[in-house]
């Protein structure tokens, strides 16, 4: 997603990527107790495994610089070269990976179902014939909530099936729980549950949670181990992380009950949205907010906007994408309304 203009006192809805660390996060990341993370000696970062690990439901938990990385490490882990994945459409591994998981894992991918979610019928009839000519179904990736889809918290009943169905045919199954955080605070649902039918969940710190940087990988902990050397291999050993996994544990203390609040935001967001003629936005369950604006252009809409101090993106060419975050009150949203809704009256 190109960078944009800056705009002083621009209200920023591109991303729950683009919080900053608060003051306190910063003074717990200033006074982090640190080690060597490739060695295993930095205690910051082993309180943050074993926490991640226990809140998630795993026996283990590796902490890396990404999501991206999450996942990519969880395909290797898994999977051989050549083997096919069975993922929603628009998952985050298939569409925002910038190909790793052709380019590292070497993995085909077979994509279900519409708007992110699909059910184990679709999954059990997406495997492929074992026999020579096919490439092995080996995985099936599901995403919670699921970011194209407009943070849609994926029906709990058909995540228990598909893994009930794909372990019954000896696939695992991968959950790209990003903001797994944001479907437990909808659903009241702890997130060890929404984890358990999974194999392996990766699950953000720098999404809603507002760390700056920071992600873990859950399983089992023989695959914990072998994931521990593929974070090498891709470059994300890091050392004296210890600073990073502060502002992490922080979150977990302190931004975790606060995200209905970003939910009240997005619905807030989307009444506004959907007052204005010939916009339609999708039912808001979390934090994201889709809204489809048939007959004109999205990225003129986003440009048109980001110019009066609102930045969101166009993710199609009439569909539009704002998130809400710990940095945007009902304030922010209010004004944020006034202004898209004056830019909305203008000629295209
Ligand atoms: N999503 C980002 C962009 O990459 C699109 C965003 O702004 O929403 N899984 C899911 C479901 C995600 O939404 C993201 C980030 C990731 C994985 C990757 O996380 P990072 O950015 O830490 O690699």
């Amino acid at each position: 997603m190109p960078a944009m203009p800056a705009v002083t006192d621009a209200i920023d809805l591109r991303s729950d990527t683009v919080t900053r660390p608060t003051a306190a996060m910063r003074a717990a990341m200033a006074a982090a107790e640190v080690g060597d993370d490739v060695y295993g000696e930095d205690p910051t970062v082993n309180r943050l495994q074993e926490r991640a690990a226990e809140l998630l439901g795993k026996p283990a938990a590796l902490y890396v610089p990404s999501g991206t990385m999450a996942n990519q490490i969880a395909l290797l882990c898994h999977c051989e070269r050549g083997d096919d994945v069975l993922t929603g459409e628009g998952n985050h591994v298939v569409l925002y990976e910038s190909g790793a998981g052709s380019a590292w894992a070497g993995v085909g991918f077979t994509v279900l179902g519409s708007g992110g979610v699909f059910n184990a019928e679709q999954m059990s009839a997406a495997i492929k014939p074992s026999e020579y000519h096919s490439p092995r179904t080996r995985l099936v990736a599901l995403e919670n909530t699921h970011n194209r889809g407009g943070g849609r918290i994926f029906p709990q009943s058909d995540v228990d099936a598909i893994a009930e169905a794909a372990h019954a045919r000896g696939l695992v199954v991968h959950l790209d729980g990003a903001r797994i955080w944001n479907a437990s605070a909808a659903t009241g649902t702890a997130v060890a549950r929404l984890a358990a039918p999974a194999d392996t969940v990766s699950a953000c710190f720098s999404k809603g949670l507002g760390a700056p940087v920071g992600s873990v990988l859950a399983g089992p902990s023989a695959l914990i181990k072998r994931a521990h050397r593929f974070r090498k291999m891709l470059g994300g050993g890091m050392r004296q992380a210890g600073v990073l996994a502060a502002a992490a544990l922080h979150a977990l203390d302190h931004h975790v009950a606060r995200l209905t609040e970003d939910h009240a935001h997005a619905r807030q967001l989307a009444e506004g949205l959907s007052r204005l003629p010939g916009l339609v936005c999708a039912p808001v369950q979390t934090n994201i907010v889709l809204c489809d604006l048939p007959g004109r252009a999205a990225d003129a809409f986003q440009a048109a906007a980001a110019a009066r101090g609102v930045l969101f993106y166009a993710i199609g060419p009439h569909r539009v994408r704002l998130v809400t975050h710990l940095g945007i009150s009902a304030k922010d949203v209010a004004l944020a309304l006034e202004r898209v809704t004056a830019v909305w009256a203008e000629k295209p």
